[in-house]
């Protein structure tokens, strides 16, 4: 009776091992890539196998341990894998469900399986790329217990080695990875372990993930997110500043398909959307990104225009204006999901995209009706995005558009420089039609174009951004650069390799300053990081002695200057107004002659803090504007002081 038994063990177990060989043989197949990046997949494929158990709710807590010697160990509270005879196999299920290829979900007792592209090919490939791997299943007061070795080969039959508590269930399994297959490392990477299993931990509400390093001091994280994807949007957000207080939360469900979305608004221009199936994350999106998306854009419209705000006039909401500044994550849970595309990351459902869209459009349009105050700045943040396409979207036919009339104002308001070579040559933006004046006198007419800006048109405190756009004196700046704007910028068309702003050092010019550098951050970025923008630096004090007239660029060199002269030579210090009051002569001689000026390069940083200052300044509000250019005032000085 035994002998017989063994003997058909045997014979099953050939055919077994002719399946593992297979996977040895292509990896890449089964896994992606025998890379660090395969290597980590082993452990996703253990702890899939956990992570259904919980979803199945029969699991509350998953352990995952890397050993010292890079071991790995996934340990769960389920009910454990059966260990009766299979009889498809006759070995034990246990066994088939680490020997036979492709054997994972059919021994499964139904409910949502974490499975599609790569993932779900099972504990088999796991242990067909092991040098060994060992499991023991928990129940019914046993432990059961079985080793695997050299690629899957089974040392013997699953057998009890030791009693547990009666009530204890549960899997543990302990792998390690095959050095012959893994040829590049087997070296776990702490870091891209904690980032999934804390990814795993967001997705699934309330489970109890702990991630152990044996091999660096017994280092332990636990993740436990009980708010779930909406605890995951807030740390996205951490380091960002939202807009609105409340994380809005989605959940429903349409027979078998489970949605959750989380977002929150920050105040940025960027849009950071994650979705997932089953887990998985989808890079490429796919049906149920489409409904939140969709339904996200219909509801904001709505709202804007029932209550008010989108005045019948204004343009409609795009997809890409009510993204600006979105931190979102969308979450489903689908019995039977379908991946597109060459990767298999995009979900293809078609049923799923008016689910997704009509569960989120419910709660989503509730929370605006009961929130009316994060509804308006979540609007008005999409309009103000709105505007600003609009304005880009002019400027850009703007410039595109040779008209002869805008040309001809074009040339009145620019004196260019004789040089064609970008390389050498230079455009100064001058605060006002008197320093411009002087500027054109004083320049080097080879080389240096002047563009005088008229301070009162340009008064920023009033304009935002868009309005700006409008603005002939950034019109004729945006033409003059002859880099176009948007999709059609090109850096190589840049006409002059330094771009100069030149203003005085008070808060008028301030003003200035601030607004050109938030539209060359926000539409010639790429010429800020390239360091083709400088501020000019006007002196602020002239001291005269004898003959001698010194320019100072402040008080400390003042001070530094005076302090170098005989006390009975000191006389007559003046502040200088602005640049409006020096002479063609004092302007070359102090801000513009290469070979004496002081320049300072704007860096993106500085520009970065511009657009934050200019975000405040756009309020309505008169009295916040004014206190916070107050406040702001030194600072702002500093920008090129
Ligand atoms: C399947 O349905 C019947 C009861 O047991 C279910 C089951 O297999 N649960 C289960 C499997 N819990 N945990 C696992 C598991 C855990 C690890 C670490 C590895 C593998 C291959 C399975």
């Amino acid at each position: 009776m035994e002998d017989k038994n063994k003997e058909k063990y045997d014979s099953s177990s050939i055919q077994v091992l002719e399946g593992l060989e297979a996977v040895r043989k292509r990896p890449g197949m089964y896994i992606g890539s025998t890379s660090e990046r395969g290597l980590h997949h082993l452990v996703w494929e253990i702890v899939d196998n956990s992570i259904d158990e919980a979803l199945a709710g029969y699991a509350d807590d998953i352990e995952v341990e890397v050993g010292k010697n890079n071991t790995i160990t996934v340990k769960d509270d389920g009910r454990g894998i059966p260990v009766e005879i299979h009889p498809k196999t006759g070995k034990s299920t246990v066994e088939t469900i680490f020997t036979v290829l492709h054997a994972g979900g059919k021994f499964g007792g139904g409910g949502y399986k974490v499975s599609g592209g790569l993932h779900g090919v099972g504990a088999s490939v796991v242990n067909a790329l092991s040098e060994w791997l060992e499991v023991r299943v928990y129940k019914d007061g046993n432990v059961y217990y079985q080793k695997f070795v050299n690629g899957g080969h089974s040392v013997e039959p699953l057998k009890i080695i030791d009693t547990c508590a009666e009530d204890r269930t549960g899997t543990t399994v302990t792998f390690k990875p095959d050095s012959e297959i893994f040829t590049d490392t087997t070296v776990f990477n702490f870091e891209t372990l904690k980032v999934r299993l804390r990814e795993l931990a967001f997705l699934n509400r309330g489970l109890r993930i702990i991630l152990t390093d044996h091999r660096h001091d017994d280092e332990k994280i636990e993740f436990l997110y009980n708010g779930g994807i909406s605890e995951y949007v807030k740390m996205l957000n951490e380091n960002k500043t939202p807009i609105q207080e409340t994380i809005i939360d989605v959940n429903g469900k349409d027979k078998d398909i489970m949605l959750e979305v989380a977002l929150q608004y920050n105040s940025t221009y960027n849009s950071c959307i994650y979705s997932f199936v089953n887990n998985i994350t989808t890079p490429d999106g796919g049906t149920h990104e489409d409904g939140v998306r969709r339904a996200l854009t219909r509801i904001l419209n709505k709202y804007g225009t029932t209550s008010g705000m989108l005045k019948t006039n204004d343009e409609s909401l795009t997809g890409d204006d009510v993204r600006e500044g979105l931190t979102m994550i969308i979450s489903i849970k689908h019995p039977n999901p379908q991946f597109e595309g060459q990767t298999k990351t995009k979900l293809g459902n078609s049923e799923v995209r008016s689910i997704a869209d009509r569960i989120f459009s419910e709660t989503f349009e509730r929370f605006l009706m009961e929130h009316p105050e994060e509804a308006r700045i979540i609007v008005d943040k999409a309009m103000t995005a709105s505007r600003a396409r609009v304005a880009a979207k002019k400027a850009r036919e703007l410039t595109r558009r040779k008209g002869d009339l805008d040309i001809t104002n074009f040339y009145g308001k620019l004196s260019d420089c004789k040089s064609k070579d970008a390389s050498i040559s230079e455009i100064f933006l001058v605060e006002g039609d008197s320093a411009g004046g002087s500027a054109i006198k004083g320049r080097d007419s080879i080389t240096q174009a002047i563009l005088p800006l008229r301070g009162k048109i340009l008064n920023v405190e009033k304009a935002r951004l868009d309005r700006a756009l409008s603005n002939e004196e950034i019109r004729t700046i945006i033409t003059a650069f002859g880099t176009g704007i948007g999709e059609e910028f090109d850096l190589s068309k840049l006409r002059y390799h330094k771009i100069i702003i030149m203003t005085d050092a008070d808060v008028d010019g301030s003003h200035i300053r601030v607004l050109l550098l938030t539209l060359f951050y926000r539409f010639f970025r790429p010429i800020v990081e390239a360091g083709h923008v400088y501020a000019a630096q006007p002196p602020l004090f002239v001291i005269k002695h004898g003959k001698t007239i010194k320019y100072v660029l402040n008080e400390q060199e003042r001070d530094e200057y005076l302090a170098s002269l005989s006390p009975n030579t000191r006389y007559d210090i003046a502040r200088m107004k602005g640049l409006g009051e020096m002479d063609a002569e004092e302007l070359n001689e102090t801000t513009m002659d290469i070979n004496k000026r002081i320049l300072r390069q704007i860096t993106v940083e500085d520009a970065v803090s511009a657009d934050e200052i200019f975000s405040k300044l756009m309020g309505e509000e008169v009295e916040p504007r004014r206190e916070f250019i107050e406040e702001h005032a030194t600072y702002v000085e500093n920008l090129d002081i």
